[in-house]
C-alpha cells in the first residue's frame, strides 16, 4: 500500500518535471515513434505515388486502402516531437521546429488537411482525382522536409 503510494507520487512528480514527454519514457523513444510513424506513412503515401505515376496499374480498391491509411498515420507523428526531443536518436529534425513552431504546427496542419482530401480523392476510384491529390499531398510532404529536416 505504503509502496504503491510512493510510486504515484513519484509518477506523478515526473509527469509534472517532464509534461510533453509524458507519454514516452524518453527522448529517444519519442524520436523512434515519430519516424517510424513517419515511415509507415511514406510507404503508403509511396504506393499511391506510383499508381499517379504510372508506375504500378491503377487498382481503386488499393488505393482507398492506401489512402485511408496515410489518412490515419497523419494524425501520429506529432506527438513525438514534444519539448526535449530535439536531440537524440538519429534524429536530422531541425531546431527550427522547436524555435518556430508556429510554422512547424502550420506545416503539420496542412499535411493532415491534405491526407483527408487524399482520402476522399482515392475512393472517387477515378485515377485523375488520386494524381492531382498526390501531387497536392507530396507539395505538403516535401514543405515540412526541405524546412524542418537536415539532409
Ligand atoms: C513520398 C515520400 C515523401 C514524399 C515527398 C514528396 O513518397 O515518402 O516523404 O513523397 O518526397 O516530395
Amino acid at each position: 500500500m505504503l509502496k504503491t503510494a510512493l510510486y504515484t507520487s513519484l509518477f506523478m512528480s515526473a509527469c509534472l518535471t517532464f509534461p510533453a514527454q509524458a507519454q514516452f519514457a524518453k527522448a529517444e523513444d519519442a524520436i523512434k515513434y515519430r519516424q517510424s510513424a513517419l515511415f509507415v506513412m511514406g510507404q503508403h503515401f509511396t504506393r499511391l505515388a506510383a499508381m499517379a505515376q504510372g508506375k504500378i496499374p491503377f487498382d481503386a480498391k488499393a488505393a482507398a486502402d492506401n489512402a485511408a491509411l496515410v489518412e490515419t498515420m497523419s494524425k501520429l507523428p506529432w506527438a513525438g516531437f514534444g519539448e526535449g526531443t530535439d536531440q537524440g536518436g538519429n534524429t536530422k529534425a531541425k531546431p527550427e521546429i522547436w524555435t518556430d513552431n508556429t510554422k512547424f504546427k502550420d506545416a503539420a496542419e496542412k499535411m493532415q488537411a491534405e491526407a483527408v482530401k487524399l482520402s476522399a480523392a482515392a475512393k472517387t476510384g477515378k485515377l485523375e482525382d488520386l494524381k492531382s491529390a498526390v501531387g497536392t499531398t507530396g507539395g505538403t510532404c516535401k514543405n515540412c522536409h526541405d524546412n524542418f529536416r537536415n539532409k
